[in-house]
Order: C-alpha cells, then sequence, then structure tokens
C-alpha cells in the first residue's frame, strides 16, 4: 500500500524530521535544500509531498496524502473536515495572542465597548475569540507582517503567533491577550485510515514514540 505524507519547508520542518526518522522514513533526498516537490524514501511505498504549511490540511482532506504535519493554529482556520487528528506532537509550540501598539490601551477600549479593527492571518480565530468576549471587531484580513497593521494605523490590534516575543518588541508591540496554545499536529486522511491502516497505523505508532517531552 502507498503511502504519501505531506510535510512544510518552514518552520515546523527541522522539528518534523525526528518524526518520520522514528518511523524509519529516510528521506531519498535532502528536502531542504531539494527543489524536488515529491521527495522518495528508503521505502519504496512511502514518499513524501513538500507543500506550503497551511496547505496541509487540504492535500490530506482530499486524499493527495495520505497523512501530515500542521499547526493547530492552520487546523482550526481550515476547518477540519475529513482529517483525523490522532496526535499533538508537541512541536513548533507557540501562542496565539492579540497584541497592540505599546500605549494603546487595550482594557480600556474594550471596557467602553469600542469597536475594534484587528489585522489578521487567522480571520475565524479572531472572530470566535472575540465573539466569545462580547467584543464588536472589525476583521482585516492580512497574509504577513500583521505587526505593521498597528503601526501604520491600519489596525487597532492584531491577532498573530508569538514564540519568542522578539518580533512584537521589535516593532513596538505588547501582547496583550492570550487565545490559545498551539503546536503542531499529525493529521489522517479519515478515509485512508481505515483503507490504509495496516500501512497507516505502524506510523502512527513510531510518530506517537519520537513525541518530544
Ligand atoms: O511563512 P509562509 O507564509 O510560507 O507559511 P506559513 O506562515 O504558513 O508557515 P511557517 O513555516 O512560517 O509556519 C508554520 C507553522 O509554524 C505555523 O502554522 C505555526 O503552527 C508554527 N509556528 C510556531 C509559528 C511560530 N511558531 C511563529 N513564531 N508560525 C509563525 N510564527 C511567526 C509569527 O507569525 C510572528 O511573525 O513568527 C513571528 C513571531 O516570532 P517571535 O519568536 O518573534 O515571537
Ligand atoms: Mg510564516
Amino acid at each position: 500500500m502507498k503511502l504519501t505524507i505531506a510535510l512544510s519547508k518552514g518552520r515546523i520542518f527541522e522539528e518534523t524530521l525526528p518524526l518520520p526518522a522514528a518511523a524509519g522514513i529516510t528521506p531519498a533526498e535532502d528536502p531542504e535544500s531539494s527543489r524536488k516537490l515529491i521527495i522518495g524514501t528508503n521505502h519504496e511505498n512511502v514518499r513524501l509531498v513538500i507543500v506550503r504549511a497551511s496547505d496541509v490540511p487540504t492535500y490530506v482532506q482530499y486524499g493527495a496524502a495520505d497523512l501530515g504535519i500542521a499547526g493547530r493554529d492552520v487546523l482550526i482556520e481550515h476547518g477540519g473536515t475529513g482529517l483525523y487528528q490522532p496526535l499533538d506532537l508537541n512541536i513548533a509550540k507557540c501562542r496565539m495572542m492579540v497584541a497592540t501598539e505599546n500605549g494603546f490601551d487595550y482594557d480600556a477600549a474594550v471596557k467602553r465597548g469600542a469597536r475594534l479593527k484587528i489585522a489578521t492571518k487567522y480571520p475565524k480565530i479572531a472572530r470566535e475569540h472575540f465573539a466569545a468576549k462580547g467584543v464588536h471587531v472589525d476583521i482585516i484580513k492580512l497574509y504577513g507582517s500583521m505587526e505593521l497593521a498597528p503601526l501604520v494605523g491600519l489596525a487597532d490590534a492584531i491577532v498573530d503567533l508569538v514564540s519568542t516575543g522578539g518580533t512584537l518588541r521589535a516593532n513596538n508591540l505588547v501582547a496583550v491577550e492570550h487565545i490559545i496554545d498551539i503546536s503542531s499536529r499529525l493529521v489522517v486522511n479519515q478515509a485512508a485510515l481505515k483503507l490504509k491502516y495496516d500501512s497507516i497505523q505502524p506510523v502512527l505508532e513510531a510518530f506517537a514514540s519520537a513525541i518530544p517531552a
């Protein structure tokens, strides 16, 4: 039975590699330096496909890949249709936060019921967060560099991922609210899990055994 695993080359990549290794899967060439999008492995029946991080759930949903690794942020925005999410891999950890320019009184703005402009790459997470708080917001969808938006008056606040906090600090922004903790998860196509159970189950077990504490 052939297995296709979707991985992304971005910041998850380095922390991802020990997982296939634990399952005895070695890429035939270094995905980091290769420009190939399909990379064979030491197993004749296992191949890797290299996709954009935010596209991993889509490839797995439609069965173009049987398994993949994706951030919880990406999975929430995608919605998770057709995906089984058996393992939190405890890698690429960060926090989804609300941040504003240093000096903006976020708590006061929320208290007086101000309508806030929120710039984010994560409209679903942002909308649900502010709806639960009863705060009215206009969501401004961006594709990157959210940190710029409050500095040039595009938004009052951003919803973005924070790991070291260095990017916020460098741009005179401060985190004002924690939304959720993020890590990467293994996702499996629901139909593939049934049809290819004998091939997928050992991979799941090996990945589970390689999860960092
Ligand atoms: O970058 P590209 O647009 O190609 O794709 P992508 O952003 O979808 O992928 P990638 O590789 O950048 O991120 C993949 C996954 O890594 C995300 O989906 C998260 O689950 C996870 N991850 C973990 C992070 C971070 N930590 C993180 N810090 N993703 C992004 N960041 C960014 C954040 O958006 C901010 O701009 O890093 C900056 C903050 O970092 P600090 O260390 O300065 O706080
Ligand atoms: Mg990125």
